[in-house]
């Protein structure tokens, strides 16, 4: 049931997504209204929301935010206390082949909202999720952080970063309250099928429910760092009622192996991950049954992989109640719990 009385009302884009549907679950428990945008054309689209039990709860509106108009109506008519962008095209090796739709979904969306915003609702304050693919090229021991220089190397980091250094210009420029969250990769079971850990968790509980063939991964030695989403989505409310508005890493400080996910995975799951072979013939096996978990595949190699970036969450431990994200073997489990459920009830399909 929707919330007739609360009093705050948020604006989430992306809300069927995971970021979306669990800051939506956050803030209605926090007692907001949450009208949520979705663009038609999305296949089995609320599938997180029913999950999470909350698809009575929100209002949805279609919003295409490639259409100035249609941002600019539903902002004047909101007038939201907050506005969450975590909308947009959000695989990194996929910006390869789309580099414009990319660029026009995370640029000129962007773009779009932050005009609505500064011509009819300019009390709103705006969170925009960039991401730590604006590093790019920059290899460092240190932990990166919101000084750290940009440097894309794919059309989804420039796209992200053009967005980020356009919602600094508006905040400087027009005085409009709004910021940047730079994520790191998060994860969790919401997670869409198309990134390496979901991946991962979605057949470890197919092959340990029903046996079959390995899945096929690219390179087991790239590294990020891993959060938890649902850490990071808990915060986002919190960052944006500070007095003042800045930009913030989202990160965890510490980088994992897809090997060390996947053997964590493994683990989860209750086989026993044996590594063979090396780069291109890495192999995972279950040292009990033998029944092989993983090989590498070129197909998912990427010839231009953006190196390993840790990034540090100093400000935001500093400036919110943020203690940190959960470790990667907490993400693991409950990426392997949820897929299990989910194939336990015959809901595989998400
Ligand atoms: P990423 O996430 O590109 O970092 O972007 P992804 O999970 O796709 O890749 C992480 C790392 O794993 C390696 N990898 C594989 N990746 C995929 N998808 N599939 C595979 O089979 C595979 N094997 C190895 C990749 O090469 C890479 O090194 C995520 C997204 O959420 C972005 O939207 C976000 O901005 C960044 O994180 C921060």
């Amino acid at each position: 049931m929707v919330n007739k009385k609360a009093v705050k009302t948020a604006l989430v884009l992306g809300i069927s997504g995971q970021d979306g549907s669990l800051l939506a679950t956050s803030l209605l428990k926090e007692g907001w209204r949450v009208v949520g945008g979705t663009r038609r054309g999305i296949v089995n689209k609320y599938w997180r929301l029913d999950e999470l039990g909350i698809f009575d709860q929100v209002e949805l509106v279609n919003i295409n935010l490639q259409e100035p108009h249609m941002v600019l109506d539903i902002v004047r008519e909101l007038q939201p206390n907050h506005i969450y962008h975590l909308a947009g095209e959000s695989f990194v090796e996929d910006s390869f082949h789309l580099p414009r739709v990319t660029m026009e979904a995370n640029y000129f969306g962007t773009l779009n909202l932050l005009e609505a915003i500064r011509t009819s609702s300019s009390e709103t304050r705006l969170f925009f999720a960039s991401s730590s693919e604006v590093f790019g090229s920059t290899v460092s021991k240190e932990a990166l952080d919101e000084k750290t220089p940009f440097r894309p190397i794919n059309p989804y980091g420039i796209s992200k970063l053009a967005a980020q250094q356009l919602v600094e210009i508006y905040r400087e420029r027009y005085g409009l309250y709004a910021l940047s969250g730079i994520m790191f990769n998060h994860e969790g079971p919401m997670r869409a099928r198309n990134f390496v850990t979901r991946k991962i968790s979605f057949n470890l509980a197919r092959l340990k429910m029903e046996g079959g063939t390995p899945m096929q991964l690219g390179n087991f030695d790239a590294a990020r760092d891993w959060g938890l989403a649902s850490d990071y989505t808990m915060v986002m409310p919190e960052v944006l009622e500070l007095k003042e508005a800045q930009d913030f890493v989202f990160a965890t400080g510490k980088l994992s192996t897809v090997r060390e996910f996947l053997s964590l995975a493994a683990e989860a799951v209750g086989f026993v991950p044996v590594f063979e072979g090396k780069g291109l013939f890495s192999v995972c096996l279950d040292r009990s049954s033998g029944l092989k978990l993983a090989e590498v595949s070129e197909k998912y190699f990427r010839n231009f992989d953006t190196p390993p970036h840790k990034g540090s969450p100093a400000r935001l431990l500093k400036m919110t109640k943020f203690s940190g994200s959960h470790d990667v073997s907490v993400i693991a489990t409950q990426m392997i719990e949820a897929d299990l459920h989910r194939r336990k009830i015959g809901h595989v399909d998400v």
